[in-house]
């Protein structure tokens, strides 16, 4: 008997950008008398069925985005005589449709970590129950991931988590809703011995997976001392300084490992707390930025975010305390109009941020927006091959519309055009190796410029596509990139490093308010 754990996903590239970390979550959580799991990850590789034996458990992890293809996989296992059980996001918000259209036996609503090992001896035993509620289960259960099971040829980023849940409420996002508002943070110990494995191994770059890294703001700790809740003031300060302990130990690591993260931009207030994260290698985040106007902002319910110069200047913050921005784009809002496009693109440009992503605004189900827009379609929903569009995922990828609200001012097809158009200037040769400017070398400019293009290739051009044969020559292109990408991202692996000494400060010197 083995246990497989598979990760769906409709284009294969050969290679991963970051590791899918529940796989190696999941793996940890397999108990040890049912061998080391098969793990199958078909962003590298499309799944091959035949290695599923009658008896076998299959693990399926589906998030909105690769449920389609997720069930598919699950359907197969379940005729090859396998026991299928789904986890993730997606089948938490949806257990009945993995039951129904993917032939689970079993599925895990929330954290997976604790209950697996119970769900496996279950089915084998035949006695399993079709729904489990995993719970949020508090940091210090969160289990590491077994390292030793990911191909180090395969993957630039590995992927670490230090913290589950975010206190915001964006209504693009399901987050606060799945993971909670409340944040979940891992000790500093546990985290940095998962980052001490990884380095050991030769992987140098590591993405913190987390929801939101900055979990607790200036504005959250002077709200609660306006309010004069003591308790919560203590709280909070004790989340923020756990995390300056954490930064204060990564920073004790080799100086070539190198961070990314994903934050919001209420940090840039935070100079303190930039200057941690640069000094613990976190050299870039992801900010969601969404819009560019305060109208698309209050749409989004961010109104914590900044518009205009003052966004401008916030970002720019973040390059001047030495974090790079990935700054994260939505279009598509109610609110945007034919010359939001120009002014965002030129408006990225000016913020200095490194790279930049242009997202179509997406009712994932779970959030406040989806809710919304179901609820306004009533019973008058459009169907694409039979399927309402209010479960556009169950749709297949390539008919996918790629716009699911009417627009009062601009067609889909305009909104899905003038979103590559600022991809493609965002990303033209002389603008990347313009911002190629913050490496220095040649070498690193070089390297820069293959990233930039690889990025553009895997997200962009795969994605916002319409027609298959552009989605695969896409792909294909993305393949051959990818190959000399990863090379850049190979490290000597340290196998002799030693957990970084524990430096025991003065509570005093702990940078809490
Ligand atoms: C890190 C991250 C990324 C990274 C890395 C992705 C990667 N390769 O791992 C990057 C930045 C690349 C990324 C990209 C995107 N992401 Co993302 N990402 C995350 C984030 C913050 C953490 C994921 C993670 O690794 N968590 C740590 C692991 C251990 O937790 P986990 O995956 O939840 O797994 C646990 C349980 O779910 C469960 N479980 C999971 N699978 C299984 C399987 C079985 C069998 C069982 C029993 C249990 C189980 O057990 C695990 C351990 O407890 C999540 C937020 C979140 N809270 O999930 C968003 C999230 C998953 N991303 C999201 C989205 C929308 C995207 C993008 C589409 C964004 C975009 N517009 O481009 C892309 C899609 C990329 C792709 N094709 O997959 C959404 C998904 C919403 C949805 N309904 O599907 C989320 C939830 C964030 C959000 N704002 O809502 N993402
Ligand atoms: S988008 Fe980011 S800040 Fe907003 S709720 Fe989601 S994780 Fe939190």
């Amino acid at each position: 008997m083995h246990v497989h754990l598979v990760n769906p996903s409709d284009s294969s590239f050969g290679i991963g950008v970051i590791t899918p970390r529940w796989l190696f979550v999941l793996a940890a959580a397999t108990p040890a008398k049912y061998g080391d799991p098969i793990i199958s990850d078909e962003t590298l590789e499309r799944f091959n069925p035949e290695c599923i034996e009658p008896g076998d458990v299959v693990g399926i992890g589906i998030h909105t985005g690769n449920a389609l293809r997720g069930m598919e996989l699950g359907r197969i296992a379940h005729e090859r005589g396998a026991y299928v059980a789904y986890g993730g996001i997606h089948a938490t918000l949806y257990p009945e449709e993995a039951m129904k259209l993917g032939n689970a036996d079993a599925i895990v609503k929330g954290d997976g970590d604790v209950i697996w090992g119970k769900v496996i001896a279950d089915l084998l035993a035949g006695t399993a129950q079709t729904i489990y509620d995993g719970g949020r289960i508090s940091g210090d259960q969160f289990i590491a991931a077994r390292w030793d099971l990911a191909p180090r040829d395969k993957y630039m980023w590995a992927s670490v988590q230090t913290v589950r849940g975010c206190p915001k409420h964006c209504s693009f996002c399901s987050v606060w809703r799945t993971d909670g508002q409340k944040p979940r943070p891992r000790t500093a110990d546990v985290v940095m011995s998962e980052i001490v494995d990884l380095r050991r191994r030769g992987f140098r770059f590591i993405a913190l997976a987390d929801d939101n890294f900055y979990p607790v703001s200036l504005t959250d700790l002077r709200l609660a001392e306006q309010q004069g809740n003591t308790a919560r003031v203590e709280e909070l300060q004790g989340i923020r300084s756990e995390r300056f302990d954490l930064m204060e130990k990564m920073s004790r690591l080799p100086r070539d490992m190198v961070f990314f993260t994903q934050i919001t931009m209420e940090a840039g207030e935070d100079t303190e707390f930039l200057d941690a994260m640069r000094k613990a290698n976190i050299k870039g985040a992801l900010v969601g930025v969404e819009s560019a106007t305060p109208e698309g902002l209050k749409a989004v319910f961010k109104d914590f975010n900044l518009s205009g110069e003052n966004l401008v200047n916030r970002l720019q913050t973040f390059k001047d305390h030495g974090v790079h921005v990935l700054g994260s784009f939505i279009f598509g809002l109610p609110t945007d109009r034919p010359d939001s496009f120009a002014a965002t693109s030129e408006l990225a440009k000016r913020a200095g941020i490194t790279f930049a992503q242009f997202v179509m605004l997406t009712p994932f189900p779970g959030t406040i927006d989806f809710d919304r827009w179901e609820k306004n379609l009533g019973e008058n929903v459009m169907q694409v091959g039979g399927v309402p569009i209010t479960r556009h995922w169950m749709i297949p990828a390539a008919v996918r519309p790629k716009m699911f609200s009417p627009h009062p001012t601009m067609s889909s097809d305009e909104i899905r055009e003038r979103t590559q158009g600022v991809w493609d200037d965002f990303y033209s040769l002389p603008e990347i190796w313009k911002r190629s400017k913050c490496v220095h070398s040649l070498k690193g400019r070089l390297a820069f410029l293959f990233i930039s293009k690889l990025y553009r290739q895997m997200y962009a051009k795969t994605g916002i596509s319409t027609d298959s044969a552009r989605r695969q020559k896409a792909t294909h292109m993305a393949r051959l990139l990818a190959i000399p990408c990863r090379k850049l991202f190979e490290a000597k692996p340290m196998p002799e490093l030693k957990m970084p000494e524990t430096v025991h400060l003065p509570s005093a010197l702990l940078p809490i308010l």
